[in-house]
């Protein structure tokens, strides 16, 4: 179903009580588009966000004759998640790429084939980090994977791959002028995605700026030496310090091995020192071996403390990463004089933005991934000649969802329903005021974890005072005042004097879930950073590899318990050779979803697979029983396109609680209620043997569950004995 179409014809041009510069017909057509994206380039960084480190005069352009957005966030703070969630307007759980790594279904709806199949020329140049081929461009030519920063390949629309010498920012600048220049339909509009690997890590600079701040330092962030106090332990996990998880030779970039361990990790060599001619590496010698060695000497003579070294690092890398900004803020500079000289500039609009923010060294740290401001900004720039007035300034709550629609609106596509994001039209028109009836929050969710840097799966959303985040692993809340707090050293979530404000913020919190149609029961989730999961995750695949299993258990503690509590039934009933259980402790459907989409399906076509789940999507957060039978409807879903030959045995999730009131024990029993409506007689047999752990009275004995919900060696029996004869009938 499509909206129906709204012409932006109509736009004013009288907006407040001025009139717009470019009152002329060029506003009311269907403006080309550039849209240049950089890599995790933190507004910190950019001299018309207030950056304290550098100047960027070319970006800034874009703000002094368009507008500036300062509420500005991303939507999954990681690359991949950020451009699926900007081609289709959708947050990461509705377009499927929650994590890097990830493959992007293109046939899904994004924008660029609208806009094409509209008339419009489209272009992508640089970095995609998407793994599948860009579709609905009539041009592309993109970087493999994360690309190179010194003579970069570049893979070509004919499946061959270009090596070009010299710098990546520079050639993609290049590629993207040379397009604009001789490979348009000049009768068309256009589109062009000029795309920066850049200022990405691990922060290679083109030569020419190696000399930037030589002989000067950049100043520290406050919070540099952070110590994590007042805010969950989980900040204590994640790998991402300047102090302990930089690489001597690939972020630090000194040659040969880590002289001092305990400072500099080692592990990863300079890849991009060996991708140089050797004139380049003469250049790059020229400038960090002199730095490195009077480094190497003040260490061989004691001079230099802990702090002192995490200083020293926190230049060489800021340094690095500013030099590389530079790059980009020149490319951007180039492009916005070709629109100038050619005649371009007043029917262009051109945006400048990047995947996520960074932390340049704020609470001590590189990289990005978590909530905190610094990582969920993300800068959005815009400049819209005749609709846009010069010098605007912002503050709407807008999104990285909102760009799908709001290029989808400029070209005058209809917008589809299902498309999460708003298109920023109607604020570009309305001077950058929020119109009324503008969202007053972002919703913010985070996925990979147990990978590089060991950042948490949380979500939370923002208002323009708050900040509320959710870690489920450890099921914690964390709440900031951003005005009292901006750089969020204290969770304000324990304090009574704060439990209206957050009671309201998980309200609101907890209704744009479902505005956004946020299930976690049906939403894969690894639980790869605890160790204990992860190894027995790794095993079992390792275990399916060997291709013969016959009957799988699926499930959590309970299913596990075969293995402990349940031993001696198990052996004396279901145990053989040929039997895997797949059973793990805390886990809820979501982490069911996840390893059977990782591993332990994989060359396998068991007979039978008896599933139970969903107890601990009760016990944890008394989830909503539908949400909790479209988690298990998921599951059985990816058993049926993973092993289709399988038949499923499909338990009623068991009663649990002493007494019959309990409210886990009414939720198992609504949940049931969905589950038997799975039963097709075919694959999916669906039997609720609940009723065998209970006394006559409904209660439920501790010599049957122990703590109301784990079964004794009774409990396993019953279960054998429940059970036995509807296994042996379905191996058949
Ligand atoms: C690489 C980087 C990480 C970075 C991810 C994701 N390591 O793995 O530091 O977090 O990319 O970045 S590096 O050794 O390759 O430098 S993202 O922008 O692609 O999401
Ligand atoms: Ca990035």
């Amino acid at each position: 179903m499509l909206r129906p179409f709204v012409p932006i014809v109509v736009c004013l041009v009288m907006v407040g009580s001025e009139l717009l510069p470019g009152d002329r017909a060029t506003a009311a057509e269907r403006p080309n588009i550039v849209f240049v994206f950089s890599d995790d380039h933190a507004v910190q960084a950019i001299s018309a966000y207030g950056s304290r480190l550098l100047s960027t005069p070319n970006i800034d352009r874009l703000s002094e004759e368009g507008a500036l957005f300062v509420n500005s966030f991303c939507a999954n703070s990681l690359c991949g998640p950020s451009r699926a969630t900007i081609l289709t307007g959708k947050h990461s759980h509705k377009n499927g790429f929650r994590r890097n790594g990830s493959w992007f279904d293109g046939n899904q709806p994004t924008f660029p084939p609208m806009l094409r199949a509209a008339g419009y020329q489209t272009a992508i140049i640089g970095k995609w980090h998407l793994a599948s081929d860009p579709v609905g461009f009539d041009h592309w030519e993109v970087l493999p994977g994360q690309g190179s920063y010194y003579n970069p390949h570049f893979l070509q629309q004919d499946g061959s791959k270009v090596q070009r010498e010299g710098y990546c920012t520079d050639l993609i600048t290049e590629r993207s002028l040379e397009w604009l220049k001789n490979g348009r339909d000049e009768s068309k509009p256009f589109l062009l995605m000029c795309q920066h690997k850049a200022p990405h890590r691990n922060w290679s600079p083109a030569l020419r700026h190696l000399d930037r701040w030589r002989e000067e330092d950049v100043p520290e962030p406050d919070t540099l030496f952070d110590s994590y106090a007042g805010r969950s332990k989980l900040l204590l996990e994640s790998e991402m310090s300047i102090r302990d998880h930089l690489h001597w030779g690939h972020d630090m970039k000194f040659h040969g091995e880590s002289r001092w361990p305990e400072h500099f990790r080692d592990g990863y060599g300079n890849g991009e020192y060996q991708r140089m001619t050797p004139a380049q590496k003469a250049a790059w010698d020229a400038h960090y071996q002199p730095e490195n060695e009077s480094f190497e000497a003040a260490m061989d003579r004691g001079e230099l403390d802990a702090k002192d070294v995490v200083r020293w690092k926190y230049q060489r890398y800021l340094k690095d990463y500013l030099r590389c900004v530079t790059a980009v803020d020149e490319g951007v500079g180039e492009i916005l004089d070709y629109l100038d000289s050619s005649g371009l500039a007043d029917s262009t609009v051109v945006i400048y933005s990047s995947d996520q923010g960074f932390y340049l060294g704020e609470h001590g740290w590189y990289d990005k991934r978590w909530m905190f401001e610094e990582s969920l900004r993300m800068p959005f720039l815009i400049r819209w000649p005749g609709m846009v007035r010069a010098g605007t300034r912002s503050e709407a709550m807008i999104q990285n969802i909102d760009y799908a629609p709001t290029f989808l609106e400029m070209a005058g596509v209809s917008v589809p329903d299902d498309v999460q994001g708003r298109s920023l039209v109607p604020l570009l028109r309305g001077l950058g005021r929020a119109e009324e009836g503008w969202r007053d929050a972002i919703y913010y969710a985070y996925y990979e974890n147990g990978v590089v840097h060991r950042v948490p799966i949380h979500d939370g959303i923002r208002t323009k005072h708050h900040k509320l985040m959710y870690f489920p692993r450890t099921q914690e809340w964390q709440l900031f005042d951003l005005l009292e707090d901006p750089k969020e050293r204290r969770s304000l979530h324990a304090d009574p004097a704060h439990r209206t404000r957050l009671a309201a913020m998980q309200r609101r919190y907890f209704d744009l879930r479902r505005f956004y149609e946020v299930n976690d029961a049906t939403i894969p989730a690894s639980r790869a950073d605890e160790p204990w999961w992860k190894q027995r995750w790794l095993a079992l695949n390792e275990r399916v590899q060997q291709g013969d299993a016959e009957i799988l258990f699926i499930g959590d503690s309970i299913t596990q318990g075969w293995e402990d509590t349940g031993l001696r039934v198990w052996n004396e009933t279901f145990a053989s050779p040929r039997t895997v259980n797949l059973g793990f402790s805390g886990d809820r459907t979501e982490h069911v979803l996840y390893r059977l989409e990782n591993g332990h399906l994989e060359g396998i076509a068991p007979r039978l697979t008896v599933l139970m789940i969903g107890t601990n999507n009760t016990g944890h957060s008394l989830q909503d029983p539908k949400e909790i039978a479209d988690g298990i409807d998921a599951i059985l879903a990816t058993i049926r396109s993973k092993i289709p030959g399988t038949k499923v045995l499909l338990l009623g999730v068991f009663p649990r609680g002493f007494s019959p009131e309990a409210p886990d024990r009414l939720n198992n029993i609504a949940v049931n209620q969905y589950l038997r409506r799975f039963d097709d007689g075919e694959h999916i047999h669906y039997v609720d043997i609940g009723q065998v752990f209970l006394e006559p009275d409904g209660t439920i004995s501790d010599e049957v569950m122990p703590d109301g919900l784990h079964l004794s060696e009774v409990g396993y029996e019953r279960w054998a004995l429940a059970l036995q004869e509807k296994i042996r009938e379905l191996r058949e």
